[in-house]
């Protein structure tokens, strides 16, 4: 099993939806690896929207619970696709599969300005499941019609198989040993009802199941078929995800420590279909191996394993530890210790100026605030580069710094790195963060 420790007073005792919440994240697909461990490769909705254009960076979690995910970091952004439009964005749900000792991140991208028209199937290549991507290109032959959406099955006898649509047409092929082109032609798969986007492969015993949304005006629900070939035909077996609330659907089935779950997404946290977040319930068959209607909770699941360790090489700075700027001021609570207020007034701003960069240029930043309001926004940037707009959900009271924040960033390694918060809306009090440099 690969180890990733966590501060433990970052731990869950049960996972809560949406289950990634720091960033807007959506159309998870999710798997498990060699390494023990089960993995979300999602798409990201970047911060201020700007509809699905504005789409880029990849970013990987990982668990070996289920209920405390660590953000790996992004993986690939559209200026990594040498091939890819020149105004980038666009990097839709992708997929990653495992083959013959090489993790192959599929990704929909298009080559041209005229993105509709021009939609390729990118891949990108790593000996591990969360880090060192580098793209190889696109998959040649295919076309025609909408190219979003990849899933890649690899089946118990280790051939590959390839699936992906929109508007309506799903298709479906067998890849090359090399994971990277087609063995034949790729074609319709039949039996579909209303088939949308989404597309979602897996198999269980003998049958195999393609999951994906539908049609319903707005508000789309995500309906399965079966099958005893991975190619279909495909039997029509119903509806089993209602509407999330969001205008669009997607998500993957797989199973883990015994249990089977459904990863999907919502947008519980920003009211907006551009601005989603991915969630996980768990998800029953019937003995006759239909599926039952998955239940949406906002509790979500509980522990199917022990909780990670804590992290040995994490780096605790407390606010006081930190730089301020403009207005930003400490303040003394009477529980805990000095926090910094008025982060968001102009010009204002909390830095951390030593950050060791450690060995393997990444490492995750444990963050603890406090805020009253439901939802307010830390602006982040390392070593001067902009990087994100992190979530920061209502937490107690403003006495309290209980709420917790997380994400992964590359930092220079074995430099000092500068870590800088400012608060764009809300009142947050930052009180410390927590610095887990990843070593593989
Ligand atoms: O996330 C962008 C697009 O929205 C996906 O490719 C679709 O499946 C829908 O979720």
């Amino acid at each position: 099993m690969r180890n990733i420790g966590m501060p433990t007073d970052f731990l869950k005792k049960t996972s809560q939806n949406p289950v990634l919440t720091t960033i807007f994240t959506a159309d998870p697909s999710a798997h498990v690896w060699e390494d023990g461990r089960i993995y979300i490769y999602a798409s990201h909705d970047m911060d201020p929207a700007r509809g699905c254009d504005l789409m880029d960076r990849y970013h990987v979690f990982s668990s070996e619970d289920m209920v405390n995910w660590v953000d790996e970091g992004e993986i690939l952004r559209s200026d990594d696709v040498s091939w890819g439009r020149p105004e980038g964005g666009f990097m839709w749900a992708p997929d990653c599969a495992f083959r013959n000792g090489t993790y192959y991140f599929y990704y929909p991208h298009p080559s041209g300005s005229n993105w509709n028209d021009t939609w390729k199937m990118g891949v990108a290549t790593s000996q591990h499941p969360a880090s060192g991507f580098t793209d190889q290109g696109y998959i040649e032959g295919l076309g025609g019609f909408a190219m979003i959406d990849p899933c890649v099955l690899v089946d118990d006898d280790g051939r590959a198989y390839m699936y992906y649509g929109g508007g309506s047409r799903c298709a479906g092929g067998e890849l090359n040993d090399d994971m990277v082109s087609l063995k034949g032609e790729m074609r319709d798969m039949e039996g579909l009802e209303d088939f949308h986007e989404a597309a979602w492969v897996f198999k269980r015993n003998v049958l195999y199941y393609l999951t994906y949304s539908d049609n319903l005006d707005n508000l789309n629900r995500m309906r399965y078929a079966t099958s005893t070939n991975p190619l279909g035909p495909w039997t029509y077996r119903g509806i089993f995800l209602e509407p999330t609330g969001c205008s669009t659907s997607h998500g993957s089935v797989a199973q883990f420590q015994g249990q089977w779950y459904m990863f999907y997404h919502n947008q519980a946290i920003s009211d907006q279909g551009n601005l989603r977040s991915v969630c996980i319930d768990q998800l029953f068959f019937n003995e006759d191996g239909t599926i039952q209607t998955v239940i949406q909770t906002k509790e979500g699941i509980h522990p199917v394993a022990p909780a990670p360790g804590s992290a040995s090489n994490a780096i605790t700075y407390s606010a006081e530890n930190g730089t301020l700027g403009g207005n930003a001021l400490f303040v003394t609570k009477e529980r805990s210790n000095s926090i910094v207020s008025h982060l968001q007034t102009s010009g204002s701003y909390c830095q951390f100026d030593h950050v060791d960069g450690a060995e393997g240029g990444r490492a995750a930043i444990y963050i603890r605030y406090a805020t009253t309001e439901r939802l307010s926004k830390l602006h982040l940037t390392v070593n001067g580069d902009d990087l994100y707009l992190l979530n920061v959900l209502s937490a107690g009271s403003l006495e309290d710094a209980v709420g917790r924040a997380s994400i992964t960033v590359p930092l220079k390694p074995r430099h000092n790195n500068c870590i800088r918060f400012t608060a764009v809306s809300g009142d947050i009090y930052l009180e410390s963060i927590t610095v887990v440099p990843f070593t593989d």
